[in-house]
C-alpha cells in the first residue's frame, strides 16, 4: 500500500527520478510517443487510431499513477477512517475521456493528439467498454467510485475482474437477440495495475470440525488463489485517486506434477481450469437470482479476498479488534456479498482468536446492507445443501447466528412460531435455503432503499418483522444520485459550457456541488438562452441520428420528437407498455388522411437494452419491438411521421450518445416495482423530460422540479395488490378494460407485425394473467402521451423553459450527495484532503 520508507540508496536521487504531473503539452507528446516507441514498440508511420489510444491512454495512466500512490501513501501514513464498497459489479463504461476531465487534462492531450496528427475524439471512440455489470446496480457502484474519490473520502471499491464483461447483443434477421462473448480483456487493458504480490488463498469444500467455544477448524477442499488488480479512481478536480481492486482467481498449485509425469496432462491442468473459471465471467441477469454454484463460489471467493486484504491493512495500525469498526466501515450492494459477515466472524473466531460475542459486535459494527430490489424472483436464498457443499465452515456460522438471534426473537415474542418461522434465516422446505437479506439486516449496522417509496416498502414489507424487532432508526433511505461529471459535463459538453456561462461560476466549482443548477432558473425567461438552449439539443438529436443512420441504416429527423426508453428489458420495467402503445399510435394514424396526418407531431420512438440470456418473455419482446419497427418505417404513410428504432448492444458509452438526445424519456414500471431508477436521473439532467409513473425516484424528481414538468400516468403502488386479486379472481376481458389496447392485441394476433404464433405467448401475458398490469395503466398512458403531444408541438418555447427548469431543480440527484450520505449518517468517514 506503499508506506514512505526510503529503504535504500539516496533519497534525493529517487525524487528526482520521480514522474509529476505533466502539464505543458509537449510534455504530453513526449510521452505518448515514448509509449508508442518503447511500450507498444510501434513506429509512428503506421499507428493507427486503436494503437494511438493506447499510447495515449498509458500515458494518462502514468498521470494517475503518480496522484495514486500519493493518495495511498497518505493514507497509509495517517491511517484515517476508509469505508469498502463490495460490489460484484462495476458498470464503469469507458475511462479515457472521464480521466481526463477528472485530471483536467484534456484541453492538453487535445492539443498533443493534435500535433500528433489524431484526433482526440476518435481515440476516446476506440477504447472499448468495461462493462462488468448488468444494470443500474453497478453503473451505481461506478457513480458513487467518482464521487467517493472528488469528495475526497478514502473509499475503495473491491470487485472481481471478470474475463467477460456483459454479453454483446445482435439482433438476427428474424429479429430475435443473439448474445455473443465480450472478452474485453483480449486487448490489453490499460486502465489496471496487476499486482502479483498482493495475493491471498481461499478455500472451498473440504470439512469443517466444531472444536467447541463456536469455533472450528476448516480443512481440505479446494484453495484457490486472489491475485489483486488496482483500478485507478480519480476524482474531479481533486488530488484523490482512490482505488478499485478487482480480484482475479488463479489456481494454487501451478498443476499436478504426478499426473504431468505420468503423462495424464489434461488431468494436470484440470485443477487450473477450474480454479481459472470462478472469474471468467459476470453473470447477466438482472433483478432475477439464478442459484448456481459457480456463482455462490464468485461471492465467497471476492469476500474472502477484501476481507483479508482490509484486516491485513487493519494489522498495520497495530489496534485491538474491538477498534476494527472505528478504522473500517464495509457497505454491502446489495446481498451478494452477504457471505463476507459469516466470513468475518470465521477469520475473527476460528483464526484471530476473538469469542464469539466480541466477534459479532464488531461484525455488526462494520457492515451496512442496501437493497435494491423488492422483487421476490430477485432476493438471493441459496439452497442449504449446495451452502454445505461449497462452504461447509460458513452453513455452520450461520446456523449459529439465527440460534442467538431467534432466541433473541424469542424473548421479545414468546411462544410465536409463525413469527420465528418468518424471521430465521432458514426457509423450511425441501430444500432448505439461506435467506441472504435477513443474514445482511441482523448483520448490519444499518439498511437502507435507494429512493423514498421503495426504503418504505421494504421497511413495510420484505422487511417489516426486521423493523419490529430492531426498531425504525436501523433503517433508512438514500436516493440513489449521479455523477454529474460523466453524465453532463461529459457526455453533453455543450449543454455543461453553457450552463458554466451562464452561472458564472466555474465548473470545478459547480460540477461538485450540484445544487448551484438553482442559479439557471431566471434563464428561463431570457428568450436568447432559450435559443442556445434549444440549439444545443438540437445537435445532440442531430448526432444521434447520425449514430441512428450510420449504424442501422434508418433515416430519423431530428425535428421530430425523440423519445427514448433505454434499460434493461424486463416484464416489470414495461418495454410491452411502450410498444403497445407505439402500435396503438400507428393504428391511430393509419386511420387518418393523409392531410390530418401531415399535422400530427413527428415522433422517433427509441428502444434500447439487453434482456438476460434465459428470460424468455423479454427476449420476446425484443423481437416483436424489432418487427414492429421494421413494418412501421417501412410504411411509406409513416414517413417523417412515426419512426421506431431499436438501437442493438445498449452500453454505457451508447447512453452518452442517448441521454443528451432525448425529448422525452420512459420509466414506466408497474408503481412499486421499479426500486429508483437512475437514467431517470440522467435524462432530466440533460434537459429531457420524464414521462413515468408514480415509482421509485421519479416521485422525488417531480417533488424537486415541479410535477407540471414531468407527465404522470397510471395507477398508485396502493392500487396494485387490489387489482392483482382482481386479475386473478374476477378477470375481466381487454376488450371491456381497454377497447383501444383490445385493437392493438388484435394487429398482434392477425399477423400484421409477423407470424402471430410466435408472439401468441406475450399476448396471452396480457390476456390471461398481467400480472404488470399492462392493461390497467392502458388507457392513462395513452392519454399522457398525447399531453406530451400537446405540450411540445402548441408552445416549443414553453417545452424550453420546462426543460431549463428541470435542469435548474436536480441538484438533489447528483451521487455527491448520496455518498457523502453515506459517509456522514453510516460510515463515519471523514474528507480527507491530498496535498501535493
Ligand atoms: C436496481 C433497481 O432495479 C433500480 O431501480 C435501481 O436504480 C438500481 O438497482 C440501483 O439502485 N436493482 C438491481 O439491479 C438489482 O436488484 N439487481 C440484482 C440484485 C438483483
Amino acid at each position: 500500500d506503499g508506506k514512505e520508507i526510503w529503504p535504500r540508496g539516496d533519497e534525493k536521487t529517487w525524487k528526482a527520478g520521480m514522474r509529476g504531473i505533466p502539464n505543458t503539452v509537449s510534455d504530453i507528446t513526449n510521452a505518448i510517443v515514448y509509449h508508442v516507441q518503447s511500450t507498444l514498440a510501434r513506429q509512428a508511420y503506421n499507428l493507427d487510431n486503436l494503437g494511438a489510444y493506447q499510447a495515449v491512454a498509458l500515458s494518462v495512466r502514468d498521470d494517475l499513477i503518480v496522484k495514486w500512490n500519493e493518495t495511498q501513501m497518505q493514507y497509509t501514513r495517517k491511517q484515517p477512517k476508509r469505508a469498502y464498497y463490495l460490489s460484484l459489479e462495476f458498470l464503469m463504461g469507458r475511462t479515457l475521456d472521464n480521466a481526463l476531465l477528472n485530471l483536467g487534462l484534456k484541453q492538453q492531450y487535445k492539443a498533443a493528439t493534435h500535433k500528433l496528427g489524431f484526433n482526440l475524439e476518435d481515440l476516446i471512440d476506440a477504447e472499448r467498454d468495461a462493462a462488468l455489470g448488468n444494470g443500474g446496480l453497478g453503473r451505481l457502484a461506478a457513480c458513487y467510485l467518482d464521487s467517493g474519490a472528488t469528495m475526497e473520502l478514502p473509499l475503495w471499491g473491491y470487485g472481481l475482474r471478470y474475463h467477460y464483461g456483459l454479453f454483446a447483443q445482435h439482433i438476427a434477421p428474424d429479429g430475435s437477440q443473439l448474445e455473443a462473448p465480450d472478452p474485453w480483456l483480449d486487448t490489453d487493458n490499460p486502465w489496471e495495475i496487476p499486482r502479483q504480490d498482493v495475493t491471498y488463498d481461499v478455500r472451498f469444500y473440504g470439512h469443517a470440525e466444531r472444536i467447541g467455544n463456536g469455533k472450528a477448524v476448516w480443512t481440505g477442499g479446494q484453495e484457490v488463489l486472489a491475485v489483486a488488480y488496482d483500478v485507478p479512481i480519480p476524482g474531479y478536480s481533486t488530488n484523490t485517486v482512490n482505488n478499485l481492486r478487482l480480484w482475479d482467481a488463479k489456481p494454487k498449485r501451478g498443476f499436478d506434477l504426478n499426473s504431468f509425469n505420468a503423462g495424464d496432462y489434461d488431468r494436470a491442468i484440470q485443477e487450473n481450469s477450474s480454479a481459472e473459471t470462478l472469474t471468467r465471467v459476470l453473470y447477466p441477469n438482472d433483478n432475477h437470482m439464478l442459484g448456481k454454484e459457480l456463482r455462490l463460489k464468485q461471492q465467497a471467493f471476492w469476500c474472502a479476498a477484501s476481507l483479508s486484504d482490509i484486516i491485513r491493512r487493519f494489522k498495520q495500525v497495530e489496534k485491538p479488534w474491538s477498534e476494527f469498526p472505528e478504522y473500517v466501515s464495509i457497505q454491502l450492494n446489495d446481498t451478494h456479498p452477504t457471505i463476507a459477515i459469516p466470513e468475518l466472524m470465521r477469520m475473527l473466531v476460528d483464526e484471530e482468536d476473538v469469542p464469539w460475542g466480541d466477534a459479532w459486535a464488531i461484525t455488526t459494527k462494520t457492515f451496512f446492507y442496501t437493497n435494491h430490489t423488492v422483487l421476490p424472483e430477485a432476493l438471493e436464498k441459496w439452497p442449504v445443501p449446495l451452502m454445505e457443499h461449497v462452504l461447509p465452515r460458513h452453513l455452520q456460522i450461520i446456523y449459529d447466528i439465527n440460534m442467538a438471534f431467534l432466541q433473541a426473537v424469542e424473548r421479545k415474542w414468546p411462544n410465536d412460531r409463525e413469527r420465528l418461522a418468518r424471521m430465521s434465516l432458514i426457509q423450511e422446505g425441501e430444500p432448505k435455503y439461506v435467506r441472504m437479506a435477513f443474514l445482511a439486516t441482523i448483520g448490519s449496522a444499518k439498511v437502507n432503499g435507494v429512493a423514498e417509496l421503495h426504503s418504505h416498502l421494504v421497511r413495510e414489507t420484505i422487511l417489516r418483522d426486521f423493523v419490529d424487532f430492531f426498531g425504525k432508526s436501523k433503517f433508512a433511505n438514500v436516493t440513489n444520485g449521479v455523477t454529474p461529471r460523466r453524465w453532463l459535463d461529459q457526455c453533453n459538453p455543450g449543454l455543461s459550457n453553457l450552463i458554466t456561462d451562464a452561472i458564472q461560476k466555474p465548473k470545478a466549482v459547480w460540477l461538485k456541488d450540484l445544487t448551484l443548477l438553482k442559479a439557471l432558473e431566471p434563464f428561463a425567461e431570457d428568450s436568447v438562452f432559450l435559443k442556445k438552449w434549444a440549439l444545443i439539443k438540437h445537435n445532440n438529436k442531430k448526432h444521434l441520428a447520425d449514430y441512428i443512420k450510420t449504424h442501422l441504416g434508418i433515416t430519423v429527423n431530428p425535428q421530430s420528437l425523440f423519445d427514448i426508453q433505454i434499460k434493461r428489458i424486463h416484464e416489470y420495467k414495461r418495454q410491452s407498455l411502450n410498444l403497445l402503445g407505439v402500435i396503438h399510435r400507428y393504428l391511430t394514424l393509419k386511420a387518418m388522411t393523409s392531410t390530418e396526418r401531415k399535422k400530427v407531431n413527428p415522433r422517433v420512438v427509441i428502444f434500447g437494452g439487453k434482456a438476460a440470456p434465459g428470460y424468455f418473455m423479454a427476449k420476446l419482446l425484443i423481437r416483436l419491438i424489432v418487427n414492429t419497427a421494421r413494418t412501421i418505417n417501412a410504411d411509406a404513410d409513416m414517413k417523417d411521421i412515426l419512426t421506431v428504432v431499436f438501437v442493438p448492444d445498449y452500453s454505457v458509452s451508447l447512453a452518452e450518445i442517448l441521454i443528451p438526445a432525448s425529448d422525452i424519456s420512459q420509466h414506466i414500471s408497474t408503481a412499486g416495482t421499479e426500486a429508483s431508477g437512475t437514467s431517470n436521473m440522467k435524462f432530466c439532467l440533460n434537459g429531457g423530460l420524464l414521462l413515468g409513473t408514480v415509482d421509485g425516484a421519479n416521485i422525488e424528481i417531480a417533488e424537486e422540479v415541479d410535477s407540471n414538468n414531468v407527465f404522470f400516468f397510471g395507477h398508485l403502488t396502493d392500487a396494485v395488490e387490489d387489482l392483482r386479486h382482481q386479475h386473478k379472481y374476477h378477470p375481466i376481458p381487454v376488450e371491456e378494460r381497454s377497447p383501444a389496447l383490445a385493437a392493438v392485441l388484435k394487429e398482434i394476433e392477425e399477423g400484421r407485425f409477423g407470424d402471430p404464433t410466435i408472439y401468441q405467448p406475450f399476448v396471452d401475458t396480457i390476456r390471461l394473467s398481467d400480472y404488470y398490469l399492462v392493461t390497467d395503466d392502458f388507457d392513462s398512458y395513452v392519454e399522457a402521451n398525447k399531453m406530451v403531444d400537446d405540450a411540445y408541438v402548441k408552445d416549443p418555447e414553453e417545452w424550453t423553459k420546462k426543460t431549463i427548469l428541470t435542469v435548474s431543480r436536480m441538484g438533489k440527484f447528483s451521487s455527491d450527495r448520496a455518498i457523502m450520505t453515506y459517509a456522514e449518517e453510516f460510515w463515519n468517514i471523514e474528507q480527507f484532503a491530498i496535498k501535493f
